[in-house]
């Protein structure tokens, strides 16, 4: 085992440059080639990588520290296995403004990073669209470069999109961007000029229309899932996939943010324009692109994609879904009238109901439980209990058959997580609560673990609070499923809207005797009315009638509930 001082190659005429970022913590393993930290000037910012490879044993600088060629970045332990040298480890790089060519004096860089002013002599290298499979006259839908900004080998120039997919292409050369031949709206296609760049002559490319290969661009299918193959195009070699665009987005100003961090957005779909920086001079930092990611999955952020369709239809107008505006009516023409604020709960179930009917694809099975003896069971179990205070209603019932049912039936206790599910082993059940406000769901928490009595004590409670306007966060969060009963109401069948995070949610009506045919006559039997919402991206028809049928099972001989 051995130590050994990983240090600030050269990096050309930038003398002192500051620390901004750190990329790896004592105890990582570095590959060779790894970037450990990320320094800026004024003009550009870049990744430092390893030269070699080994485990961090210490970090000798920190965030705000200025370097220079040779300072002492991290020491590594390298055995002499683990030891990898890598003799010229490429400098990736972002250029922050427009600079003029003299000004981007990086010597010593990699192939892939900019071309620089070294002396050597200039040359125009025209960037023309590769070959991009099937698809003709596909629309620029977004500029990625400007003139004058600095541009890599491989840099995404331009976004195109064709009807069932967006692409990035790339650049094949690299140097100084000196005009753009294309603009928002064009319609271009294989061999169309679409930039021409001010580069070195080493870092001219061979062919201009670029087939196959480092150039190719990476499209992806709006239509299938994120991991499908790319449609019918050449093999994609760059294989981070590239979010959809917005065509209608306004355009924004670049988001200043290291190639790392760049590339990690672009890996987990997140527009980076839309993320807050809390980096020095609001740098975004790959803790922000986690953090909005984190935040747009708990729904309490959203990006603008998914702002526009979750707009509600009275405020957006609808046309973001393309639907007709709403209707402006001027009621009082018809009739006196009297306008009422909506109240807060109203406000924010609202909301959350319409994110949830416009971004889950909702299916709802209707099926009848017979609750015969269940109701009988429910009845003596009230006057054994009369003196104990505890009403028992069919919905405590509910929750234990549905806790057996989630048990048996594990996606319906899930959530959709990008392109994971994630499978709860716990059984919090949440039930919708009428009040004077408005709709609340409070939780049961660990329902497995409680009797029907216990279950009928909690929800009396957590009702009253409810009522009384007094449940708090904690009351409300972590359900896993959701049951809406209106029972005690009336109605025969509903459709409940899921609530998100979950994927499914039962709707129970009132129960009546009805004739129920039991191969020689009919016999009354009292039947409970079930309608179960579900969303088809995780759950499919089949599994949702077997879950419906095990329920009414558990229903009708809630034995069951024990096996
Ligand atoms: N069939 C027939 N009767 C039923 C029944 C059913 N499925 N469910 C309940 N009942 C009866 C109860 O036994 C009770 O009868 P008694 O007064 O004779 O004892 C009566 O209806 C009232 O029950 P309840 O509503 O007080 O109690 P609950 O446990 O069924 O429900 C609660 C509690 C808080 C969920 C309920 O009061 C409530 O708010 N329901 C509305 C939920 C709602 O708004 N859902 C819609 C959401 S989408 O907008």
């Amino acid at each position: 085992m051995a130590t050994m001082d990983i240090q600030v190659p050269d990096i050309g005429d930038f003398d002192s440059v500051g620390v901004i970022e750190l990329l790896v913590s004592v105890g990582d393993t570095v590959r060779p080639e790894q970037s450990l930290i990320t320094v800026e000037s004024d003009k550009a910012s870049m990744e430092i990588p390893s030269s070699h490879g080994g485990v961090v044993k210490e970090i000798k600088v920190k965030i705000g520290d200025q370097v220079s060629q040779g300072s002492v970045v991290v020491v590594l332990e390298t055995a002499s296995e683990l030891a990898q040298a890598s003799p010229r480890p490429p400098i990736s790089m972002d250029l922050k403004t427009e600079l003029p060519p003299a000004q981007a004096k990086f010597h010593g860089v990699a192939p892939n990073s900019v071309a620089a002013s070294t002396g050597t002599p200039t040359t125009s290298i025209e960037v023309r669209v590769p070959d991009i499979g099937d698809f003709k006259d596909v629309a620029v839908i977004e500029l990625l470069v400007k003139p004058g900004e600095g541009v890599r080998l491989e840099q995404s120039l331009v976004t195109v999109e064709s009807d069932k997919a967006s692409m990035e292409i790339p650049s094949s050369g690299a140097g100084v961007l000196k005009e753009l031949k294309v603009k928002v709206g064009d319609r271009v296609n294989i061999g169309d000029l679409l930039a021409v760049l001010e580069g070195s002559s080493a870092s001219a490319p061979e062919a201009p229309t670029a087939p196959a290969g480092p150039a190719a661009p990476a499209p992806v299918d709006k239509t299938a899932p994120a991991s499908a193959p790319a449609l019918g195009s050449p093999a994609p070699t760059a294989s981070a996939p590239v979010p959809a665009h917005d065509p209608s987005a306004p355009a924004l100003k670049a988001p200043h943010a290291s190639p790392s961090v760049r590339k990690f957005a672009r890996e987990l779909g997140v527009p980076l324009a839309e993320v807050a920086g809390s980096g020095p001079k609001g740098r975004i930092t790959q803790d922000d692109v986690q953090a909005f990611t984190k935040a747009v999955m708990a729904g309490t952020a959203q990006t603008r994609a998914i702002a526009s369709v979750a707009k509600p239809a009275v405020a957006g107008g609808g046309d973001a879904l393309g639907l007709l505006p709403w209707p402006k009516v001027d009621f009082a023409k018809f009739g006196p009238v009297e306008r009422k604020d909506l109240g807060r709960i109203k406000k924010i179930s609202g909301a959350n109901l319409h994110r949830n009917w416009v971004l889950i694809p909702h299916v709802t099975n209707h099926d009848d439980a017979d609750i015969t003896e269940l109701e009988a069971l429910r009845v003596a179990t009230n006057k054994e209990n009369e003196k104990s205070g505890v009403k028992v209603t069919m919905l405590a019932f509910l929750i234990k058959a549905c806790v057996a049912a989630l048990k048996k039936f594990p996606d319906f206790n899930s959530s959709l997580d990008g392109d994971q599910l994630v499978l709860k082993q716990y059984f919090h059940i949440g039930f919708a609560a009428d009040t004077p406000n408005g709709l609340v769901v409070p939780v049961i928490k660990n329902a497995d673990q409680k009797g029907v009595l216990q279950i009928s004590q909690e929800m009396g409670d957590l009702a009253k609070k409810a009522r009384d306007g007094k449940l708090g966060p904690a009351d409300m969060t972590g359900a896993c499923f959701t049951i809406s009963s209106l029972g005690g109401i009336g109605g025969r069948y509903f459709t409940p809207i899921i609530n998100a995070p979950e994927v499914a949610i039962l709707g129970v009506c009132k129960s009546q005797m009805e004739p129920v045919w039991d191969g020689q006559g009919f016999v009354p039997r009292l039947m409970l009315p079930l309608s179960l919402s579900w969303d088809h991206r995780v759950i499919d028809g089949a599994s949702a009638a077997r879950f419906n049928a095990y329920l009414g099972q558990i229903l009708s001989d809630f034995r069951r509930v024990l096996l």
